[in-house]
């Protein structure tokens, strides 16, 4: 770097060490302690991944909460790498970015941090994972909310409700069995002011009237 002058004082880095190492100890003593609780801790799952991820893992972490899991927990050595949509700062990017990383580097172990709100807005996307057998670890961090976002709406004193992954499994949520006529499944909708969801299986085999040449 040429255009930087040396200098010989290094006493701003060493109180930046300082600063380092007081907040590493308050940062860790989050994750410590809770291998029992349930449900899990999400500061204990990020401090787990660190263990479990090898020597060259690519970590990649969506925008929201699983940012400041990455930044604190998984520790990055040489040879690891932590993708994530640090300038833009959008959303949904842990699992496009392990995608691409896995098939840039595929002898290599792929781990994405996921919010649940970040997944579930590409939820599509696991089926290229399937198609292409791609061996991508994803982890959801399931606060069961937009914890970044309902983090700024408290502070603003709004309340925020969001829970997708939840919604589509609970509540209203309803899949007619084999043999439910039609009839039977639209006769669950009821009147009642909540949504519904349903799930209904289609036959697949169209009969198109033109065919493509
Ligand atoms: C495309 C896009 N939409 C909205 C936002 C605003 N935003 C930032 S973080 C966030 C919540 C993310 O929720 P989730 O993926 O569940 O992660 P959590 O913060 O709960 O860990 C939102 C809505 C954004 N950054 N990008």
């Amino acid at each position: 770097m040429p255009k930087i002058e040396p200098r010989a004082d290094s006493s701003f880095l060493l109180e930046s060490l300082d600063d380092y190492a007081t907040i590493r100890k308050d940062w860790d003593s989050h994750a410590k302690g809770l291998a029992e609780q349930t449900p899990i801790h999400l500061e204990y799952l990020a401090a787990l991944l660190n263990e479990f991820g090898s020597d060259n893992a690519i970590f990649t972490c969506d925008t929201g909460m699983s940012t400041v899991w990455a930044a604190r927990y998984p520790r990055m050595t040489r040879d690891r790498r932590l993708l994530g949509s640090f300038n833009h700062g959008s959303m949904a990017n842990a699992m496009p970015h392990a995608i691409g990383a896995q098939f840039a580097q595929p002898g290599r172990q792929v781990v994405a941090l996921c919010g649940d709100g970040g997944f579930s807005m590409l939820l599509g996307d696991i089926l290229t994972i399937r198609q292409y057998e791609l061996p991508i670890k994803l982890i959801i961090f399931n606060n069961s909310c937009l914890g970044m976002v309902k983090l700024e709406m408290q502070v603003a004193g709004r309340r925020l409700l969001h829970d997708l992954l939840f919604l589509l499994t609970h509540g209203n949520f309803y899949r007619p069995h084999a043999g439910v006529s039609s009839k039977v499944a639209m006769s669950k909708i009821g009147h009642r002011g909540v949504p519904y969801w349903a799930d209904v299986g289609m036959v697949s085999t169209y009969k198109y009237r033109r065919q493509i040449q």
